[in-house]
């Protein structure tokens, strides 16, 4: 009898091959829709501000919506304190230099040492990955008082 390749296992192959690739894709990005823009209404860039510094996050073109909420052309704010560089294919990190704001606040207070800092507004979906392309500001220097 001529071996022949049992049609289950050629079955269980590509789904082997489908799970590999599949593990090595990036994370799905959420699209953002053309000309949405986060931006600091507070604090302004170059200010001198005494702390705690008071901060108000603009968005428009997209609305706000608490993180794990799947909404269409939604997501929360985030903002980056001395941060160079975002990875922008995986979910914001959460940590002292990456503030996640996932109930949806727009507006906070942020214990920052004396000196100049620089501030930066990135909108998160609701797994607080960045959207594509990503909706972020531009990053702003502020100095804060003793
Ligand atoms: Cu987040």
């Amino acid at each position: 009898m001529k071996p022949t390749i049992s049609p289950s296992l050629t079955v269980f192959s590509l789904v082997i091959l489908a799970a590999g690739s599949l593990a090595l894709a990036q994370i799905p990005r959420t699209p953002s829709p053309a000309g949405a823009k986060v931006y600091f209404i507070q604090p302004k860039d170059g200010a001198t501000v005494k702390g705690p510094v008071e901060v108000v996050m603009g968005l428009s073109g997209m609305g706000v919506a608490p993180a794990g909420i799947d909404a269409p052309e939604t997501g929360h704010h985030h903002v980056l304190i001395d941060v160079d560089k975002l990875n922008l294919d995986a979910a914001v990190p959460a940590d002292a230099r990456h503030r996640h704001f996932g109930r949806g606040q727009t507006e906070t207070r942020l214990e920052l040492a004396p000196g100049t800092h620089t501030l930066q507004l990135v909108l998160g979906d609701r797994n607080h990955v960045p959207h594509n392309p990503p909706v972020m500001s531009p990053k702003i220097t502020i100095t804060v008082a003793q």
